[in-house]
């Protein structure tokens, strides 16, 4: 195959990387239809995935993969710098050049058998001063096909970066090479003792092993525009941020930019493409899980989207809760680790409706019936609770028109939040960007299904949504946001804290999904300042229950959602401090400062 560029540098790294991991063959990708095409047909051959039925989802696969590789480890993703100390306490680190003998230990003919896939592809429009390029090294077809999605691979990234350009080098092996003759698995990976999720943010450099599964394996997504793109960010005065953004339209027509951080599987796409249940007022979608900022000209935010497709949670996504998200996998969609049904077409978990024909293939890819009960009683679930859609984001109804406008979008609201089944209310509004800075830096959450090894904790600190996206020093990361508020001044979003997931026993309080639409909009009067609020020692809260005028609920419900229990904050407040105390003497004074302010506001 002829090579299709004269970057030295971009050459010299793939004879580099092929004569240490010996493919059998190397495929320079170009992001076609055929080149999609072909890979999933050889992939459907080798049993790797399952072509759903043409009538019902046009073009789209299936694939299961291997039970020990459903979501990303991070007890095996390492932040490589030169010291520990600028990892920072919430990273693993180990030190960059043990890490790299250790790795090219792994790799040294670790693709043998398989052909190495060279994918040049852009985080943002091609061509825009805010994009990044990366070139992925794999060995998976189905990170290639994943990354048609999710990323911009073309050609035409090749003619960008020339002769002497400059790129992300992400370096990707699942890990299982092949001997002569011997039969592949239907999801190579390697055992979870082998998986390295490695970034050296010092170099730009990812090095990923082991592992075939999402934001382990599509480096673009969490690697790249998450971990490498918020130590770059840092250096050159952006951010990178784990957060969605959407478009809210008011009757008038007046826009407001909204940014959302989440942790993962706590809402996110949900919000992004919510279907607003406020007569007159629309949402509409530009990023579901990833906003890189920038301040414009004028001196506000700007904010895009650096991907090009949804990687979501399938399980929950139903036509009631996020119909658009359901539109945007009609066809051309991938689905990892879901059920597929007896006609071929694919179901999980509160999709809306009882599996069509009783059951399908499981995500285990064995036989399986809905209602099916384990040894100890327990209902066996069909999909995966990780288990996700790979779908483009221009196939979802309300994809904003300028979602890749390269200018972005001007934010105005920056919204904080996490499951929590109590404590914390619906919503409460930071009295000013330092309070913000100090309700995301403090941001907690209870574990959920989109990472594999949390443990039995009943509640994390997770700041700003990103404990698993920091490629750099929590405590630097702070001081970075307090640095933005500074520049931004006057400019600056307003800041707000949401909590969806109060629970009374297994209900949820709050209707959640649309409805939250009324908490932005409550947001967006905020900010023009045609509501009041009532200030309590957390924040600002909403009067009486107006957000839910027109709505049948309860007044004791809304009463549940907007206590602020004094003694609980303490509580959380002791939990915080001992938390913010690990980051030692990189926390930034703010911080204590905050501390204090809103324990002595407790009483
Ligand atoms: P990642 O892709 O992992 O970063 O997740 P995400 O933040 O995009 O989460 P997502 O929107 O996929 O939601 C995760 C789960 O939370 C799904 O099962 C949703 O159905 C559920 N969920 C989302 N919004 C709400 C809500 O307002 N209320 C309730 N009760 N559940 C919600
Ligand atoms: C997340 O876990 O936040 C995701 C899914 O968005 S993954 O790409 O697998 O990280
Ligand atoms: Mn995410």
């Amino acid at each position: 195959m002829s090579v299709p560029t004269k970057n030295k540098k971009l050459i010299a790294w793939v004879d580099e990387i092929a004569a240490m991991t010996t493919p059998e063959e190397i495929i320079w990708c170009d992001g076609s239809v055929e080149e999609y095409d072909r890979l999933m047909a050889q992939m459907v051959e080798t049993g790797m995935a399952i072509k759903l039925n043409e009538k019902k989802r046009p073009n789209s696969y299936a694939f299961n993969s291997d039970p020990s590789d459903v979501a990303r480890v991070e007890s095996r993703t390492y932040i490589a710098t030169k010291t520990k100390e600028d990892a920072g306490p919430t990273n693993n680190w180990i030190d960059p050049e043990e890490l790299k003998v250790t790795m090219r230990g792994l790799y040294k003919g670790c693709m043998k058998g398989r052909p190495m896939y060279v994918i040049p592809f852009s985080m943002g429009p091609i061509g825009s001063d805010i994009a990044q390029i990366g070139v992925e090294l794999t060995d998976s077809p189905y990170v290639v096909v994943n990354m048609h999605t999710m990323a911009r691979v073309s050609n035409k990234v090749l003619e960008v970066l020339g002769d002497d350009g400059e790129f992300i080098p992400c370096l990707h092996s699942v890990g299982s090479p092949l001997e002569p003759g011997q039969k592949d698995s239907r999801w190579p990976c390697a055992p979870v003792e082998k998986k390295y999720i490695a970034h050296f943010p010092e170099e730009n450099l990812i090095w990923s092993f082991g592992s075939g599964y999402g934001g382990n394996a599509l480096l673009g997504k969490k690697c790249l525009a998450l971990r490498i793109a918020s130590a770059k960010g840092r250096r050159e005065g952006w951010m990178a941020e784990h957060m969605l953004i959407l478009r809210f339209t008011n009757p008038e027509g007046k826009k407001y930019h909204i940014a959302a951080a989440f942790p993962s599987a706590c809402g996110k796409t949900n919000l992004a493409m919510l279907q607003s249940t406020v007569p007159g007022w629309k949402v509409e979608t530009i990023g579901d899980d990833i906003a890189w900022m920038k301040p414009g000209k004028d001196g506000r935010l700007y904010a895009i989207n650096p991907e090009a497709g949804f990687f979501g949670v399938a399980p929950g996504t139903s036509e009631q809760s996020n119909p658009m998200a359901l539109a945007s996998c009609s066809r051309d969609a991938i689905f990892t680790n879901v059920v597929v049904t007896e006609d071929k077409d694919v179901w999980w978990e509160d999709m809306g409706y009882d599996c069509p024909g009783g059951g399908g293939i499981d995500w285990k890819n064995n036989p399986w019936k809905q209602g099916q009960k384990d040894a100890d009683g327990n209902e066996v679930k069909g999909a995966h609770p990780n288990s996700r859609f790979t779908a483009k984001a221009e196939l979802c109804p309300v994809i904003c028109p300028d979602w890749e406008d390269p200018a972005g979008v001007p934010i105005d609201i920056f919204v904080f939040g996490g499951k929590r089944t109590s404590v914390m209310p619906l919503v409460h509004e930071a009295y000013d960007w330092e309070q913000g800075v100090y309700m995301g830096a403090t941001a907690s959450s209870e574990p959920t299904a989109a990472a594999l090894d949390l443990g039995n904790v009943s509640l994390r600190f997770d700041p700003f949504a990103m404990t698993p996206f920091m490629g750099y020093n929590g405590g630097d990361y702070m001081q970075n946001w307090f640095d933005m508020g500074e520049k931004l001044g006057d400019k600056a979003p307003k800041i707000f804290y949401v909590n969806w997931f109060q629970k009374d026993g297994k209900r949820f309080i709050w209707p959640g999904f649309g409805e939250n639409s009324r908490v932005l909009k409550w947001m967006c009067d905020r900010v023009e300042g045609k509501v009041e609020a009532i200030d309590t020692p957390i924040g600002r809260m909403p009067v009486d229950n107006g957000l839910t005028e027109g709505m049948d609920f309860p007044a004791e419900d809304w009463e549940r959602l907007m206590k602020v229990d004094k003694d609980a904050f303490r509580k959380t407040v002791l939990e915080a401090e001992e938390y913010l105390s690990k980051f030692g003497d990189r926390l930034p004074k703010k911080m204590t400062e905050q501390l204090e302010k809103l324990k002595a506001r407790l009483g």
